[in-house]
């Protein structure tokens, strides 16, 4: 323990724990962007950074995904976590072969992430074979013939895994899939598996497309906003400006979570002068402190709700031209609903029955409501249906389809959405594939390929040994860590593609190597010239962005010259995709999705137009339902809610405030009150007196699944606070030994990360 720097040594001995904020952002907020940013860039630097973020021909903000206003934009449209993002990415730190020199490999797998990733950026590319005690640097060209030779080695395409995280731009995501198609396998997982595949799965089948219908404007102008398993304070703080104008304009907000979340409850912005010194706008009209997993509850509940009212004044609360027009299976939900278990529900989501009744009522006298939702949905075994539930009570009322009114789930990455436009899917459409072979003449496999949790099956198993990712932190980011760390020690070949170092570098398989990338702040050059990318956000938008400061080191390679230079040494020179030429010019890559990937028409001239170009959304633009039956599906979901034995707690894992995911940017859970410290468990204080636990304990956290052995995270620090009863939180990706692999969503196999049966037991 005492080999580690003080600076960023995590232990939860040195705790503080003060008061949770009722509000957030405001001068706080830019104060630490700017602390943050001087400390890793220097002021010059910093000035410039974030001057053009998500400005007009500048950088896309690499945090989430959350979309920029169109038109005027304000100078400063960034928030204090984008800051963050930046200096992380554009720090003076480097992670350099001078750095590898002096860590072996044994120490850096004794770091925590936060200490590997605040060394700075990687500089070029590097390689550790069993039995190095230090990782070495390697040419680009020696790693690239070092993947191509264990790539064509291997006995089927399909023992190889490419995952990518949702930072990829279009252009290099296009590229890169079309390169594993080409190469034979659709083993594409990817972090959206682990993130919004529940949404994605539930709006597909019932409005046809897994996208959000809601534009910014929507969100502005509804008049009921439910923001549902989501903390935009921290992690979409600019929504939060959106979530004040839609208030201001007389908005009604209701907010449903298991924490009384700051951001939640009152925000001040910092972009305007009142929002610095005032007390700000109060959010949420309505708290409802649910219980984990109870969400399925009570949209049912809402739901009966509704159709109670229809019943009483027949004729007044139902859109019935809409129900008669659009959408299919009114009915049979009906039917489901009808019978509501009240005494379920109030089990399931431990509410007041009088506040569900007022959220009806809401619905009810709402003419434009939007539902906004993030992982404390898409995280739990029935998160499917809870979000089919969710489409239900908006299809009663027409709610999807018109200015102010629909589905809004918040994607998390910046261009995790458009990953999976490109094709970063493991079970892509046949549309998309035969249109992959025509425009490249090039045959492409039809059987799906594995998702995140089927690739570390695969590797468990012996059935993949070469795993390669395009940007993330696989390890950190999956379940069940242990287990994780076996299978990816257990393959050939284990190569990241990074900006920076982390937990995944430092798992290696029998040959690890790191290639390291530009990040999106910096300028990049190629033959044809200076070059862009292209992102799409959370609402369909795709738009520009363009780096700007120079590159952290001569040798960091562009995504798109990576898989490029890759493609060629695997596929071989006569392959008939021109890579190339794609990597000299973007403008070509884009010109090739514009004909295989619907709605990218005059891709290169309308990603030009300074507010970019909106995707089509059939249910959004013209009330169209492309599902199996034509229309929007209302579905009849059996009542489901979690079972917590005795004496056990469900835990949820989240982010704090001071992290991007896997990297750490600090340890000031700020807007909870907890500093310093990481292996934090929050539970109420009434379920530790039942337990006998003392507030500010020592435990280990033991997860309970299903007759398997017990997993086990040690030494974690008893916050308590004011969660609802029976729930506990701990922090991602500390608390990921816990989740078990095979503990997933049904449908969607998402990791249950928010529904972890667990027992304290005190140290
Ligand atoms: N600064 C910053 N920004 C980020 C990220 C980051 O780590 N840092 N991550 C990005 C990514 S990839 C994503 S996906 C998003 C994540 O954005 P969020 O989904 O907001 O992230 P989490 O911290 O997982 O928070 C989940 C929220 O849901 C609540 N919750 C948990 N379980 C339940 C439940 O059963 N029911 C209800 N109603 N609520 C529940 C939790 O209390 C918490 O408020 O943010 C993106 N933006
Ligand atoms: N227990 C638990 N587990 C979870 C979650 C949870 O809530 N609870 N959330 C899940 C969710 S929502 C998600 S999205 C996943 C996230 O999973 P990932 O996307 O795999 O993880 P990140 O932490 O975002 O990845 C960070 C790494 O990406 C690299 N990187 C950053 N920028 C770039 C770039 O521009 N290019 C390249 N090539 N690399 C770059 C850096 O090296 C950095 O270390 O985790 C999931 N895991
Ligand atoms: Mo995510």
């Amino acid at each position: 323990m005492s080999r580690k720097p003080p600076e960023y040594d995590v232990d939860e001995s040195r705790l503080v724990v003060g008061r949770p904020k009722d509000w957030a952002a405001g001068i706080p907020g830019v104060a630490v962007s700017l602390k943050r940013g001087v400390e890793q860039m220097g002021v010059g630097r910093t000035v410039r950074s974030l001057k053009v973020l998500n400005q007009h021909n500048g950088v896309d903000c690499p945090g989430c995904a959350w979309p920029e206003a169109q038109g005027h934009r304000k100078l400063a449209e960034f928030c204090e976590n984008g800051a963050k993002a930046i200096a992380e990415e554009a720090t003076r730190r480097r992670a350099d072969r001078e750095f590898f020199a002096g860590h072996s490999i044994a120490e850096l797998a004794d770091r925590t992430d936060y200490w590997l990733g605040q060394q700075g950026r990687l500089t070029e590319p590097m390689v550790l074979r069993r039995g190095d005690t230090h990782y070495s640097p390697i040419s680009w060209e020696d790693a690239f013939s070092l993947i191509a030779d264990k790539l064509n080695g291997l006995a089927s395409p399909d023992e190889a895994i490419f995952y990518t995280s949702g930072r990829t731009s279009n252009e290099a995501a296009f590229l890169y899939q079309l390169f594993c198609r080409g190469y034979g396998t659709n083993n594409l997982p990817d972090c959206s598996n682990m993130c919004h595949e529940s949404s994605g799965a539930a709006l597909k089948e019932t409005i046809g497309i897994g996208k959000g219908s809601v534009s910014l404007e929507d969100v502005e102008s509804a008049d009921l906003l439910i923001v549902v398993g989501q903390n935009p304070g921290t992690n979409h703080p600019r929504m939060l400006s959106s979530l004040e104008v839609a208030k201001k304009r007389g908005a009604r907000i209701v907010a449903v979570n298991p924490l009384p979340e700051a951001g939640l409850l009152r925000f001040k912005n910092p972009q305007n002068v009142s929002g610095l010194i005032g007390r700000g706008t109060p959010i949420s009209d309505e708290f409802c402190q649910i219980k984990l997993g109870g969400d399925l509850a009570f949209f049912q509940a809402l739901g009966h709700l509704v159709l109670a009212a229809e019943e009483a004044a027949p004729g007044t609360v139902l859109d019935r031209a809409f129900i008669d027009a659009h959408t299919h299976g009114f009915d049979a939900y009906a039917e489901q609903v009808r019978d509501l278990d009240w005494a379920a529900v109030d089990a399931a989501t431990g509410l007041p029955r009088e506040q569900i009744a007022e959220v009806s009522r809401m619905m009810i006298e709402s003419k434009r409501t939007i539902v906004c939702w993030a992982m404390g949905l898409t995280q739990h075994k029935h998160s499917v249906p809870t979000i089919r539930e969710i489409v239900n009570v908006l299809l009663l009322r027409g709610m999807i389809g018109k200015p102010g009114a629909g589905v809004c789930p918040v994607r998390g990455h910046s261009n995790v959405q458009g990953d999976r436009t490109m094709g970063i899917w493991e079970k892509m459409p046949e549309e998309f594939m035969s249109a992959l072979e025509k425009e490249f003449s090039i045959s492409v496999p039809r059987k799906h390929g594995y998702d995140t949790v089927d690739s570390l099956r695969a590797m468990r198993d012996g059935r993949a040994s070469v795993f390669f990712a395009m940007g993330g932190n696989f390890v950190s980011a999956t379940p069940d860590t242990k287990l994780t760390e076996r299978a990816l020690s257990s393959c050939a070949l284990t190569v990241n593609v990074s900006t920076k170092l982390n937990r995944s570098h430092v798992v290696p398989g029998e040959i690890s190597l790191i290639l390291p990338a530009l990040g999106r702040t910096e300028r990049d050059v190629q033959q044809g010239g200076e070059q862009f990318v292209s992102v799409e956000d959370s609402m369909s938008v795709v738009h520009s962005s363009r780096g700007r400061n120079a590159p952290a080191s001569e040798h960091l390679l562009s995504e798109v010259a990576i898989v490029a230079r890759l493609a060629r040494k695997v596929l071989g020179a006569e392959h008939p995709v021109p890579w190339e030429d794609f990597e000299a010019d973007y403008d070509r890559i884009r010109d090739r999705i514009e004909r295989v990937v619907p709605g990218f028409a005059n891709y290169n001239e309308r990603v030009r137009d300074k507010n970019g170009f909106v995707l089509p959304h059939p249910p959004r633009d013209s009330r169209e339902f492309l599902t199996a039956t034509g229309k929007a599906n209302f579905t009849a979901n059996s009542f489901q809610a979690p079972r917590i034995p005795e004496g056990r707690l469900l835990l949820q894992t989240l982010r704090s405030h001071d992290q991007f995911n896997t990297t750490i940017y600090g340890l000031d859970d700020r807007y909870r009150g907890v500093k310093d410290a990481r292996r934090v468990v929050f539970v109420n204080p009434d379920d530790l007196t039942q337990l006998g636990i003392a507030d500010g304990a020592l435990v280990d956290l033991v997860s309970e699944w299903a007759g398997d052995e017990d997993r086990t995270a040690e030494r974690f620090r008893v916050v308590a606070y004011p969660t609802a009863r029976g729930c506990a939180a701990a922090y991602f990706p500390e608390a990921n030994a816990l989740v078990p692999l095979d503990s997933t969503a049904e449908i969607s196999n998402t990791p249950t990360s928010k529904s972890i049966v667990i027992r304290l037991v005190s140290r």
